[in-house]
């Protein structure tokens, strides 16, 4: 073969070879995404939203890098159906009330196996999906009793998860484990577990009878069963002794799993959420954090969070991925200060704000329960800014539809809006109107400035997780006499109820959540104008 000829048959191939690669390289160049997911944590608990007491350099250096969104909410003011929402794209009060409670820890998996969840979409689009920390949705079919001895499952991995690393519910109620995948990390199988949220089935101390053995505070009655870790929970377990985790080394563990996830995916898609721990109860600052804020052990566990996405930042720099890595930060709900712990939260808060001053916490649905911190970041795509847009956490599922070009199903994630526009600051305009927002006395909406909360009529607040007490001041906020209308351009803080002078207005906002509710879905709405 002459040269020339070499040189023509390159010619020819070139553009082939550049063809292919770009085809592949279509797919490489899709963003890895991280949604890491706070647990309880305000929208005024960040440096970057004005925190003082509380130093978060890395959020902040997150937000400074994209897009920080002041109207971020979560759809539920409770992890559970928050959570549910972010995975499906579908509001969790459409689903029955077993599934939009707050679960326990040997409750069946919430999400049918094989629903096109955001993970599985991503894994069809070509991603290594995995999550790592708080899972909260339940496991196993519910036929029988979840058996933490064997394989445990359905679970994460039946819909959508390539790899799990997590907790089952939450750090205050049991099994207190680790799972990876289908199996109970380090468990010795002559030391069975067994679980009951109904009564004491071992001969272990509970804090209601040894309040002595407790090691870091007092609890309530809901959170005196068993002690473990010299700190009691909501729930009984026997044995999984060597299983058991440690509340101080939970950080650890969860930016190590998280660090090992990018590692081994790093030249390919990938999808990881991450559920911190913190600030959920109980609060549990590992050593370097221990007195390090000036807000407390809550503003501790708030700063150990920021130690933590700082690591995971750290790992996507060293490993080259940051610019093409989509980091969400947000909360599955709003803050509270007591939550059954006598941990000095509210006494130790030093002025601090967790709502910006918000009415209401966790569990309503005022403001203070659902507006959550909601930060974006991917330097390739994203403007740096903060805006004022509305943003639900249940959008993340048709936005990243259409980050990575995949179509939505009919069906499919029902109440989610495709916000890549807003996301990527194409718009100015508020392409998300409205949002229904959920708690454990009922439902709001949000249109426009406008709030809307009906009347409870006398309906006992459900939803509170298993044991909780129902006249407790904190659940008992949830119930609605009246109904109450607030517009929130000139009272933010939801606190003069303006539905006798706007008669009108209520009755649309009224409408307009019986609509969404009775047209199970939310998301063909027509596009809002400005
Ligand atoms: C409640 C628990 C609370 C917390 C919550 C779930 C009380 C008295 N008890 O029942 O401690 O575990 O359930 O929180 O409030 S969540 O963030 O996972 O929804
Ligand atoms: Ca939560």
């Amino acid at each position: 073969m002459n040269g020339s000829l070499i040189i023509c048959l390159a010619a020819l191939l070139l553009p082939l070879t550049a063809l292919s690669s770009a085809a592949s390289g279509k797919l490489r160049s899709k963003p890895n995404i991280i949604i890491i997911l706070a647990d309880d944590l305000g929208s005024g608990d960040l440096s970057c939203a004005g925190a003082t007491k509380i130093k978060t350099p890395n959020i902040d250096r997150l937000a400074a890098d994209g897009v920080r969104f002041t109207q971020g909410y979560a759809p539920s003011a409770t992890c559970t159906p928050s959570r549910f929402s972010l995975l499906t794209g579908e509001y969790a009060w459409r689903q029955s009330a077993k599934k939009n409670t707050i679960l326990d820890g040997d409750a069946p998996l919430c999400i049918e196996p094989g629903r096109l969840t955001l993970p599985a979409m991503l894994r069809q689009a070509g991603y290594q999906t995995g999550i790592v920390g708080k899972w909260h949705l339940g496991l196993g079919d519910g036929k029988t009793r979840v058996n933490f001895n064997g394989d445990v499952n359905p679970g994460p991995l039946e819909i959508g998860f390539d790899y799990c690393h997590i907790i089952p519910a939450t750090v205050d109620r049991v099994p207190s484990v680790w799972i990876e995948n289908h199996k109970v990390i380090g468990l010795d199988p002559v030391d069975p577990i067994e679980v009951s949220y109904v009564k004491n089935i071992g001969d272990a101390p509970t804090g209601l009878k040894r309040p002595d053995l407790l090691t870091r505070f007092g609890a309530d009655e809901q959170h005196s069963c068993m002690i473990i870790n010299g700190i009691s929970r909501i729930g009984y377990m026997k044995g999984g002794h060597s299983a058991r985790f440690k509340d101080e080394e939970l950080p650890k563990t969860v930016v190590a799993k998280s660090v090992e996830f990018i590692e081994k995916h790093k030249d390919a898609p990938f999808f990881l959420e991450v559920g911190l721990f913190e600030p959920h109860v109980p609060r549990v600052a590992a050593p370097p954090f221990v007195g390090k804020s000036g807000s407390g052990l809550r503003g501790d566990v708030i700063e150990q969070i920021d130690w933590e996405v700082g690591e995971i930042m750290k790992a996507l720099d060293r490993l080259k991925l940051a610019d093409n890595t989509l980091v969400i930060f947000s909360s599955d709900n709003g803050p509270i200060l007591f939550d059954g712990y006598f941990d000095r939260s509210e006494e130790d808060l030093n002025g601090h704000q967790p709502t910006e001053g918000l009415r209401g916490w966790k569990y309503l649905t005022y403001e203070g329960g659902c507006r959550v911190p909601l930060i974006a970041r991917w330097p390739q795509q994203i403007k740096p800014r903060v805006s004022d847009q509305l943003f639900s956490l249940v959008d993340i599922y048709a936005t990243v539809a259409q980050l990575t070009g995949q179509e939505l199903t009919a069906g499919a994630a029902p109440d989610s809006l495709d916000l890549s526009s807003v996301l990527l600051g194409k718009t100015k305009k508020n392409v998300r109107d409205n949002t229904v927002l959920h708690g454990i006395g009922g439902l709001a909406l949000r249109q426009g400035d406008w709030k809307y909360i009906p009347a409870t009529e006398k309906m006992k607040p459900g939803g509170m997780g298993s044991g909780a007490n129902a006249a407790d001041p904190r659940f008992a906020a949830a119930n609605i006499p009246e109904p109450l209308l607030f517009d929130l351009s000139t009272d933010p803080n939801e606190t003069k109820n303006v539905i006798t002078s706007h008669p009108k207005k209520a009755a649309e906002l009224a409408k307009e959540l019986n609509t969404i509710i009775a047209k199970g879905e939310a998301r063909k709405r027509p596009e809002a104008k400005q």
